[in-house]
């Protein structure tokens, strides 16, 4: 297995809206990220993913892009993301941007250029298509964040495709001149010396020539046979990596809905020529009663015949990316570990030690490493993302479903739990802003902010900072091969990892209750790299308490 210096990284995602407001408006800002790359660098990240800091009118929060090469207004200039880039470099941090070429905002030059007239140069660089009147679109699809994927457009009496909001028109990626605009954009920002690309929704960029009905799944119909995973996904990333990302020393990570570990190796296989990592969907794409709206907990063996499949089947063949939460999705302490608070630190020490010592890159979101949690919704007026408001108009509003039903499912998934302004200190808006912030923060600040965390060794951040010193001292947490154990139990989550004459026992409790354990032969007494608890692990059989974890480390005789 080749090594490489982004198989070692741990990656730091920085939502840039949420993170750190530097000029009082209420919304955070690259200064502001400037400002806390000591705090960054202390925890020991070695690079950080941007969410998209691109000029945009904001639909979708940055995801929606009006200009490429330009900063939005909200988050500074140029010179600042020159001097954050500088900075970041000075420190040894890496900066990997967002990519978001599936789609732009509805406010690019090239659709404004394209709605116009059905012989614009720019036409083509969108997907138009007839319907057959003004309330029937060309088929049944749905769009992510609720209604039709399509949207008719008056100046030519057509529709133009959007997977995701209205203002955001997929590209057609068919095209070759979007192709070449594309590639030359990004060696644009390559030459200006980033780190890498994280590709949203890349394995949406192909679709099909036909595009009949899909089958309805929820209220419309599924697009996802004909452009998820489509016909020429990967001929156009070879064609990027050839053009562009094999010119450069970075890292890229494909943000890929509907990939299989089979497409996996095909994405990100070692000798693919397309991408070094992709993200996979199962472990947080479980269940959905409304849509994507659910309540469900996954049972433990499921998640771990999940991680063990991709564990075993990418091993030396392709590369992981590990992660148990992002910008998308709600806090990793809340949905998979226990954030009531008797068991919040131990349980997000617990879910950290889980994650970081399987085979891949680990990625740690914003807040993670405090523990932040879940926000306790009162109402719908406090969503600000666009999914869940739409979401909320579609199944409740609509009445298709009643607001006491669907409430706990919308505040489960909604995006905006992750979206809370990070926790800086116990002082006003969580020191995150000097003004009014743009989203609620969580209440909880006043306990769980980095000032408190960093000040107590017991804290669920300096656990992170060890776990990412470790990484670096010992490779087998890197490149050792996984081996389940256990795997019927439903509390417990416990796996080795071996690398030549060494191994390690990773043992980690999902249960908050006391579960007695059997330390697997050879690693009574051996020593103890990192665990949650004060315990010496000197008996074979011991008595796990709530969420405990740890990490035994031994030699082969
Ligand atoms: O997300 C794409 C995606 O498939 C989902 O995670 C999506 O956000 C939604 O939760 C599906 O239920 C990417 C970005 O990460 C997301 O923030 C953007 O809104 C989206 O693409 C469109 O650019
Ligand atoms: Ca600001």
């Amino acid at each position: 297995m080749n090594k490489t210096w982004w198989k070692e990284a741990v990656i730091y995602q920085i939502y840039p809206r949420s993170f750190m407001d530097s000029n009082g408006d209420g919304i955070g800002d690259l200064n502001g990220i400037t400002s806390k790359l000591d705090y960054l660098k202390y925890l020991g990240i070695d690079v950080i993913w941007l969410s998209p800091v691109y000029k945009s009118p904001n639909d979708d929060n940055g995801y929606d892009i009006s200009d490429y090469q330009a900063i939005m207004d909200d988050f500074g200039t140029m010179e600042d993301f020159d001097k954050l880039l500088a900075e970041a470099h000075k420190r040894n941090i890496r900066i990997v941007m967002d990519l978001v070429v599936n789609h732009t905002s509805d406010e690019h030059k090239w659709f404004m250029e394209s709605r116009k007239s059905k012989d614009n140069e720019y036409r083509d660089y969108y997907i138009w298509r007839e319907g057959q009147n003004e309330q029937t679109p060309p088929n049944n699809w749905g769009s992510c964040f609720s209604g039709s994927a399509w949207k008719y457009d008056e100046e030519t009496k057509m529709y133009y495709l959007h997977l995701f909001s209205t203002k955001q028109p997929d590209l057609n990626w068919d095209n070759p001149k979007v192709r070449e605009e594309i590639f030359a954009m990004m060696k644009w920002w390559c030459d200006k010396g980033i780190d890498g690309f994280r590709m949203d929704v890349i394995s949406m960029i192909s679709k099909t020539k036909e595009m009949p009905d899909g089958k309805v799944n929820g209220l419309y119909g599924d697009y996802a046979p004909y452009s998820v995973n489509g016909p020429n996904v990967h001929k156009y990333l070879q064609e990027m990596n050839k053009k562009v990302l094999s010119k450069y020393d970075i890292m890229t990570v494909g943000e890929t809905p509907g990939v299989t570990t089979e497409l996996a190796k095909q994405y990100a296989g070692e000798g693919s020529h397309e991408l070094n990592m992709v993200f996979q969907f199962e472990l947080v794409d479980y269940g959905g009663k409304y849509g994507k709206w659910t309540d469900e907990k996954m049972p433990l063996t499921v998640m771990k015949q999940i991680i063990s499949r991709w564990q075993t089947e990418l091993y030396g063949t392709a590369w992981n990316s590990l992660f148990w939460d992002n910008h998308d999705q709600p806090r990793a302490v809340s949905r998979f570990g226990d954030d009531r608070p008797e068991y919040r630190n131990a349980s997000a020490k617990m879910l950290a030690t889980c994650l970081h010592m399987l085979q891949g890159t680990p990625y740690i979101y914003q807040g993670e490493e405090l523990g932040m949690t879940n926000y306790p919704f009162q109402s719908p007026d406090e969503f600000r993302d666009i999914e869940s408001i739409n979401g909320y108009k579609e199944w409740c509003l609509d009445g298709k479903v009643s607001h006491d039903v669907f409430w706990p499912c919308i505040t489960w998934k909604s995006r905006d739990n992750a979206r809370t302004p990070m926790q800086w200190d116990n002082t006003e808006y969580a020191g995150f802003t000097a003004g009014k912030p743009w989203i609620a923060v969580n209440p909880n600040y006043r306990e769980i902010n980095a000032k408190a965390e960093t000040a107590d060794t017991n804290s669920v951040f300096h656990y992170y900072k060890k776990l990412i010193a470790l990484r670096k001292e010992h490779p087998i947490m890197v490149y050792g091969k996984y081996k389940l154990l256990f795997e019927d139990s439903e509390e417990l989550f416990v796996y080795t990892r071996t690398l030549e004459n060494e191994k390690l026992l990773v043992v980690c409790s999902f249960s908050d209750k006391e579960i007695p354990f059997t330390i697997p032969d050879g690693f009574v007494r051996k020593p103890c790299l990192i665990s949650n608890m004060k315990n010496a692990y000197d008996h074979q059989d011991i008595v796990l308490r709530p969420y405990e974890a740890f990490v035994l480390h031994r030699y082969q005789q």
